[in-house]
């Protein structure tokens, strides 16, 4: 289930017509899997890896012999001077280390990598050695919203996991072409997870004009709520 403010931040999204944003939301509500929906998938056995039940896909690379990975990308949908979130609702389940279960910006100024593990985050972005660092996070216990905020024309990057900062730092140069993708990027380690649902939008409205229209709909509520 997607959050209500999520979904009024979608809603105030389209009624601030920002002209140039990219928004993509997947719920797994209709059963299909993200290749029916534009994402392309990089790996081995969609079918093998990837099943959805109930409106949340499950990914598991433990099913594929060896060490081999799959993971969705969805090309052409960053731009770094505007500001970016990418959110998953997701629960952990299994994993043998390394990215099996991850998700990830890419562009020429971001390179950014949130692998989701047992009781910690591993965060492959800061130019230093070895080139990843893990911060202890809640991911245990069923599912939680983790959140990745880069700020538009920075080096900056945020992570959170329901709604509580984890993480902050720098964001290393990146790769071109641009996209974003999430699932088991690795090679050298496998995951099972689950996703229930995942939001990104890229050029994120101004937050006075986000504000105005939430004061709208809450204005709008309590009227009908008074009237009923
Ligand atoms: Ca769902």
């Amino acid at each position: 289930m997607i959050s209500i403010a999520r979904k009024l931040a979608l809603l105030g999204m389209f009624c601030a017509s920002e002209a140039a944003a990219v928004t993509v939301f997947l719920d797994f509500e209709d059963g299909l899997l993200p290749t029916a929906h534009g994402w392309s998938f990089e790996g081995t056995d969609e079918g093998l890896l990837y099943s959805i039940a109930g409106g949340v896909l499950r990914g598991d690379t433990f099913s594929l012999p060896g060490e081999g990975g799959g993971y969705y990308k969805l090309p052409g949908v960053y731009d770094a001077s505007k500001d970016t979130v990418f959110e998953l609702r997701a629960r952990y389940i299994d994993g043998s280390g390394g990215l099996g279960s991850a998700f990830g910006v890419y562009g020429p100024s971001s390179y950014v990598e949130i692998g989701v593990q047992a009781g910690q985050l591993q965060i492959v972005s800061e130019p230093m050695p070895p080139g990843s660092t893990t911060v202890g996070a809640a991911t245990m216990g069923g599912f939680h919203t983790f959140t990745l905020l880069l700020p538009g024309g920075t080096q900056t990057m945020e992570v959170k996991v329901d709604g509580v900062t984890v993480f902050q730092g720098t964001r290393r140069l990146g790769v071109v072409p641009n996209g974003i993708g999430f699932g088991d990027f690795t090679a050298g380690g496998d995951g099972t997870w689950e996703v229930d649902s995942l939001f990104y939008s890229n050029d994120v409205p101004e937050p006075a004009t986000l504000g105005i229209v939430l004061i709208g709909l809450c204005g709008l509520s309590w009227r009908m709520r008074r009237l009923q």
